[in-house]
């Protein structure tokens, strides 16, 4: 027979990988965990101690308790600097995922000062204890679109200059530099993924995608409520967060080390979300919506939207779920979460 297939089949055994996660109990965390499992990686995550007792006591809302049965955590929180260098010093990684942050932007209720401190030193800590003591692994930061803050082109690419406008904004510039600098004079394997908003059913209640399904879901079972929004003309681009934990692996499993721009180039409005969410339950959003300064933010001039021909080109990512069906799927969770207690 040809090509040797009396051979038995490759007698290596499969090797594998160990990835870091931080920031496990966030919405991203829970389904990079879930990815990586899924390819057979051992999955170690860092939370806080709280963010493990309401794991223990499942109380994450949506996840399947056998995830984090399948991971190894670790209690450590990102100021804990003997923590982190513990569990460095002690497991060595093939992978590390840094998204733990301080993720909420809008300035008038998010804690700046926290966000910076939180944010920059974490990430900075991070990168010297691994080019320390195992400079071999592999590092992903989670930069985020804010970093083009107001930008003055549209849409964004890798070249975009960065502008923020944000404490949060702000951190992650300085979490992008330090982690560019472990890459370029350091020679680590480092990369960014310059990530536009992305969404799902575990996305936080203060975001506005979740704020807004998880209303409509209490005013379809029975609310009287008006939901309170800031700016409904507020345009973002959109992705669901499971398509864009794809994006993070692929970035780290590139020949090169290099940055990424991940979003769907697809702009639609708050409004957009709420006659989506609200028309899935037979409701009219505007009979139920009232506009609150507390929320409010001025719109960019120049949207916010990102251009993924690189992460197209060289890692073949593409978004796979739309606008619609990811907002219709957050709104058929809430409905499904809020039953029980009706
Ligand atoms: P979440 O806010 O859902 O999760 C943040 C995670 O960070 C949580 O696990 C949180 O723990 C943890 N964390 C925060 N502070 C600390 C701390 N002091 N010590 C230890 N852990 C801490 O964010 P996402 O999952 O949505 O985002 C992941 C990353 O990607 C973040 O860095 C975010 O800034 C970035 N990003 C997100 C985008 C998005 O649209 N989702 C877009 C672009 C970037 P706890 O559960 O205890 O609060
Ligand atoms: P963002 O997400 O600030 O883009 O940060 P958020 O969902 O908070 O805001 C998106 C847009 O909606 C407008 N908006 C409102 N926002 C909130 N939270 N509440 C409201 O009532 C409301 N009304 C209108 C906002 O003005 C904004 O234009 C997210 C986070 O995940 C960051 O960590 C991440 O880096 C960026 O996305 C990319």
């Amino acid at each position: 027979m040809l090509h040797g297939s009396m051979l038995p089949p490759n007698p290596l055994p499969k090797i594998m990988k160990r990835a870091l996660i931080t920031g496990i109990t966030g919405q991203d965390g829970f389904y990079l965990a879930e990815y990586l499992l899924g390819l057979g990686y051992e999955v170690h995550g860092l939370a806080r101690q709280t963010g493990l007792e309401h794991i223990r006591g499942n109380l994450l809302q949506d996840v399947p308790p056998e995830l984090y049965q399948r991971c190894r955590l670790h209690a450590v929180s990102l100021d804990n600097f003997p923590g982190l260098y513990r569990l460095i010093t002690k497991t060595s990684f093939d992978e590390c995922y840094h998204l733990a942050a301080s993720s909420f932007v809008g300035e008038r209720l998010a804690d700046g000062y926290q966000t910076i401190q939180n944010n920059i030193a974490s990430t900075h800590y991070l990168l010297a204890a691994l080019h320390e003591f195992q400079p071999q692994c592999r590092f992903y930061f989670a930069g985020s679109s804010e970093m083009f803050g107001r930008p003055k082109e549209a849409p964004q690419t890798e070249q975009t200059p960065l502008n923020p406008r944000s404490a949060y904004g702000i951190s992650k510039v300085a979490g992008y530099h330090l982690t560019r600098n472990y890459r370029e004079s350091h020679g680590m394997f480092c990369g960014v993924g310059i990530l536009y908003n992305h969404e799902s059913p575990r996305r936080r209640p203060e975001f506005v995608t979740r704020k807004i399904t998880l209303a409509a879901a209490r005013i379809a079972m029975g609310s009287s409520e008006k939901l309170q929004l800031g700016n409904v003309k507020a345009r973002r681009d959109w992705g669901y967060a499971p398509d864009y934990v794809r994006a993070m692996h692929a970035i780290l499993n590139h020949d090169q080390p290099e940055d990424f721009v991940v979003a769907t180039g697809v702009l639609h409005s708050v409004a957009d979300i709420c006659a989506v969410a609200f028309s899935h339950l037979g409701l009219e959003w505007r009979d139920h919506v009232e506009t609150s300064d507390t929320f409010y933010r001025d719109e960019e001039e120049v949207p916010l939207v990102g251009c993924a021909a690189k992460v197209k080109r060289e890692v073949g990512w593409r978004p796979e779920t739309t606008f619609e069906e990811m907002v219709r799927q957050m709104v058929d969770a809430d409905v499904a979460r809020l039953k029980p207690m009706i």
